[in-house]
């Protein structure tokens, strides 16, 4: 087998690659270690900013995300019993999010690429990366019993945290960043129409709490857990009795309870990998970063660094330039840390941290005191939160 790029992971960033390129005249094939059914039972991220918008219609992916999609100007902040509203729209100058499921994202793309009879090899087993180091990269992977080799120009590694690309890579080769939080986040998907018409993210003294949507119909829902809670130990009501202790009460008597149609548990770390390029092998999405869901960054993130490969290879191929397949770790990892800043800081404002004192805990008072009566910390949360420019 032989094509231009192989992309390692048919989650948004690897599908989301393949579509652009495929659009392009770019030879592309997907390899996902799962199935079709298992990418689309993951329930992930909610929250797209603008320029993720921007680049899904620019894929061609754009329609049903503009009929579904929820435009929002803005979200709350609860500290204990006091909430306050962030109006992005106007502290942002016009920007805005659309509340639009991860899994939604992916199905359009899973479609799409149906659609234009693009090859995804899915439950491909023993994905293997060779000599991306030399001019003739390949990937040798198993299906039906079969092992296949795949020769290719370039490999994108679109294989989130746990894949192979970035394990490929010689460690010394790698230099990576890491924070692990004490805690996890518990969530609930559930068939209810959502306890406020915009994101709710309550810092509480007995934990983070979040109240996010999927449609006027169906709700998201987290509160922080200590690390080691198993998600069996949480029957529905008992998740309902303790988001509702968390949010104020305004809040907490609009939450309509029903039965969960997806109950799990995230845990939470900050993480890069650097560089994002190694030879002919480019890490994108996961792979390469890790966000706290905290600021909604992650899937954002995986946009952006799909914008620049994207840019890099149209140019390799139809301009013959490698600028951007060079510049391309550096300016993804620009955006990148700016991201991770902010993740980090909305993690260190909003949850309990166990092993903290009184100390911290007036240090978040302060700061949430300062962003109320301030616009200009206030509109520098606006500013990151509907997504810094590409
Ligand atoms: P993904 O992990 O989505 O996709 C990688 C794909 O590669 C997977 O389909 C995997 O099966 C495949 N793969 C792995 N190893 C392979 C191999 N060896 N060979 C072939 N394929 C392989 N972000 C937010 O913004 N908000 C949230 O609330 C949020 N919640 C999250 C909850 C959880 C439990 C997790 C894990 C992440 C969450 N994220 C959230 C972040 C998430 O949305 C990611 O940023 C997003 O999935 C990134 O997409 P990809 O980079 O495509 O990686
Ligand atoms: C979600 O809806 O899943 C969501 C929204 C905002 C976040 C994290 C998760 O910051």
């Amino acid at each position: 087998m032989r094509t231009q790029v192989a992309i390692i992971g048919a989650g948004p960033a690897g599908l989301l690659l393949g579509q652009l390129l495929s659009r392009a005249g770019i030879d592309n094939v997907i390899l996902e270690r799962r199935s079709a059914d298992y990418v689309l039972s993951r329930i992930r991220a909610g929250v797209l900013e603008q320029g993720m918008v921007d680049l899904l219609h620019e894929a061609g992916v754009g329609g049903r995300l503009d009929h579904e999609g929820l435009v929002h100007d803005g979200f709350s902040l609860a500290f204990n019993d006091a909430l306050h509203r962030l109006d992005l729209k106007k502290l942002s100058g016009g920007k805005t999010v659309t509340v639009y499921g991860q899994t939604e994202v992916t199905r359009d793309l899973i479609e799409a690429r149906q659609a234009l009879g693009r090859p995804t090899v899915y439950e491909a087993e023993n994905v293997a990366l060779h000599h991306f180091d030399g001019p003739a990269p390949r990937v040798t992977f198993r299906t039906n019993g079969q092992e296949k080799e795949l020769h290719c120009d370039f490999i994108a590694g679109c294989d989130g945290y746990h894949g192979i690309a970035r394990a490929s890579v010689p460690a010394r080769s790698l230099q990576t960043f890491e924070r692990v939080y004490p805690f996890g986040w518990l969530g609930l998907l559930v068939d209810k129409p959502p306890a406020a018409h915009e994101l709710v993210y309550a810092n509480h003294e007995r934990g983070f709490a979040l109240c996010s949507m999927r449609s006027a119909g169906r709700s998201r829902y987290y509160v922080q857990v200590p690390l080691g809670e198993k998600v069996e130990d949480w029957s529905d009501d008992a998740f309902f009795d303790e988001l509702r202790r968390r949010l104020p009460a305004e809040v907490a008597g609009a939450v309509q309870t029903g039965p969960s149609l997806e109950k799990s548990i995230a845990p939470l770390r900050s993480f890069v990998a650097e560089p994002m390029r190694f030879g002919r092998l480019f890490l994108a999405g996961d792979a390469a970063h890790i966000v706290p869901p905290t600021g909604a960054k992650g899937l954002n993130l995986a946009a952006s660094d799909i914008r620049y490969l994207f840019d890099a290879f149209r140019e390799h191929y139809r301009d013959g330039s490698n600028a951007g397949l060079d510049g391309y770790s550096a300016r993804a990892l620009a955006r990148v840390w700016k991201a991770e800043r902010f993740s980090w800081w909305m993690t260190n404002l909003l949850h309990r941290f166990p092993e903290r004192d009184g100390f911290d805990r007036r240090i978040q008072e302060a700061e949430f005191d300062y962003l109320v009566h301030s616009r200009a910390a206030a509109t520098a949360v606006a500013e990151n939160y509907v997504g810094l420019p590409y």
